[in-house]
């Protein structure tokens, strides 16, 4: 492998030569994989073989790519109605790995992997890294859980492939994280956003610098691109945003490049839809709706167009880095997160978008949702600056009042606003949790 790394076409690190097929190439590849794929999962898996055959589909009425639309969706539930190995497609001696996802409630959703499944993981992540500049000669901390979540282990095979220095740190213990940061030259970091927050205003208030960090690799959660400025500018460093799923693979199903502007689906091992989340009709490119994943190549458990509930778009015009790879825009929200308060449907991620336009505040944040004499109520809880908090009264009313009139302008909601003391509201190690729902069920 290179040690170098070039961004341009033509001028691309070996590993990264599939993110530059031509269009008719990539879509052959995937119309070839794609067929493989739904005979495999037609043959070895009976919930999909029952629902082919409810619509008089066999495994070979796959001619051209958006036949597709015609086959049935996959969901949560079905893997959970299928808990722990129903959809597997390969006997167990041919499974190498399995990871689950906690769901908020009940059992876990169990996935799995053959060894070649790992390959193809390791692959795209190691293309995910180096479209974010990273390569050999990189010191990589992986802040991301190990376990059975699979941000720890996903990052890890691939920063490993990479050729870069990995330090399995993990989740958690913010002190150890610092010091192993400065220590050891780390240029890269992978953690939630929310969490690389907190590092950084830990670092700060302990006088620690953060050495040679240049780039951090951010996803597993929404964030805005108010959090990004944010992160670069209290970090100074570049941050890229990463996107992925258990049930699809993991992290690496997604990716933004050195402009940042969407991320590139590894085009070649999963193929996108976007479907309107009601009727389930498959869009144009450009539209906003569902994301739905298909995995080209996956043998342990395929994937036959999954339905993420994540909601983007595919934008279709060429990225001036030269991969022929579409982009998704970032994810800001999911079809599922939205809570309706006296009428109104909100999305925590205009809530995020609003506080962060106010001078003051801390990107640490919790929606708390109640239910008084059959109303609800939503109160929005957030840190401001120490200079602010002990301010005179004044300046924190003002800017109480600031952020209900922001809040109000994108929700359209007078809601109650909390301001916090800093270090006051929970802060997560892996994933955030932004909304508290207190009313009853
Ligand atoms: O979160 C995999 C991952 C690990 C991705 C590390 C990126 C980095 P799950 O725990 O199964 O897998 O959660 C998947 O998290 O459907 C999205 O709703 C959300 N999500 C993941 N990445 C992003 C992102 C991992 N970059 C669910 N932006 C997905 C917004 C994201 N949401």
């Amino acid at each position: 492998m290179s040690s170098t790394w070039n961004d341009a076409p033509g001028g691309f690190h070996p590993v990264s030569a599939p993110d530059y097929l031509p269009r008719a190439q990539l879509e052959a590849l995937q119309l070839g994989r794609l067929q493989a794929i739904v005979r495999r999962a037609y043959q070895r898996v009976p919930l999909f073989r029952e629902r082919m055959e409810a619509r008089r589909l066999g495994p070979d009425s796959l001619r051209a790519l958006p036949d597709l639309g015609a086959l049935p969706f996959t969901v949560k539930a079905d893997l959970r109605d299928t808990y722990p190995f129903g959809l597997f497609a390969s006997p167990m001696e041919e499974v190498v790995r399995l990871h689950a996802s906690s769901g908020t409630t009940g059992k876990p959703i169990v996935v799995a992997y053959t060894e070649a499944d790992l390959q193809v993981w390791t692959s795209v992540m190691v293309r995910a890294f180096a479209a974010c500049g990273l390569h050999r000669g990189d010191v990589i901390q992986n802040a991301y859980g190990y376990g059975l979540f699979t941000g720890g282990l996903g990052a890890h095979y691939g920063a490993e492939a990479l050729g870069a220095t990995v330090i399995p740190i993990s989740g958690g213990n913010t002190e150890r994280q610092l010091m192993v940061l400065q220590d050891f030259g780390v240029t890269a970091i992978c953690c939630t956003p929310s969490y690389m927050v907190h590092l950084v205003e830990r670092a700060r208030e302990s006088g620690i610098g953060l050495g040679k960090l240049a780039v951090g690799v951010f996803g597993a959660e929404p964030w805005s691109e108010g959090m990004r400025r944010h992160i670069q500018d209290a970090a100074g460093i570049r941050a890229h945003d990463i996107y992925g799923l258990s049930e699809i693979v993991g992290p690496g199903v997604g990716i933004e490049c050195l402009h940042r502007d969407g991320l590139h689906l590894f085009e070649d091992h999963f193929y996108p839809e976007i479907v309107d989340p009601e009727t389930g009709a498959v869009l144009p490119d450009g539209s906003e709706g569902e994301l739905v994943l298909t995995t080209l190549s996956k043998q342990a458990m395929p994937m036959i167009r999954y339905r993420t509930r994540d909601v983007t778009a595919i934008l279709p015009e060429p990225c001036r880095c030269g991969r022929t790879l579409r982009r998704i825009r970032r994810i800001g929200r999911r079809a599922d997160d939205m809570f309706i308060i006296r009428g109104v449907n909100v999305f925590p991620s205009q809530v995020e978008a609003a506080l962060l336009q106010a001078e003051g505040t801390l990107p640490h944040y919790q929606i708390v949702l109640t239910r008084a004499h059959g109303l609800d109520e939503m109160e929005v809880q957030v840190e401001v600056t120490g200079a602010l908090f002990s301010d005179r009264i004044g300046g924190l009313e003002a800017l109480q009042a600031k952020i209900a009139d922001a809040v109000e302008h994108v929700v359209g909601l007078r809601v109650k606003i909390h301001l916090a003391a800093p270090h006051t509201l929970p802060r997560s190690e892996g994933k955030a949790r932004r909304v508290v729902d207190r009313r009853d069920p």
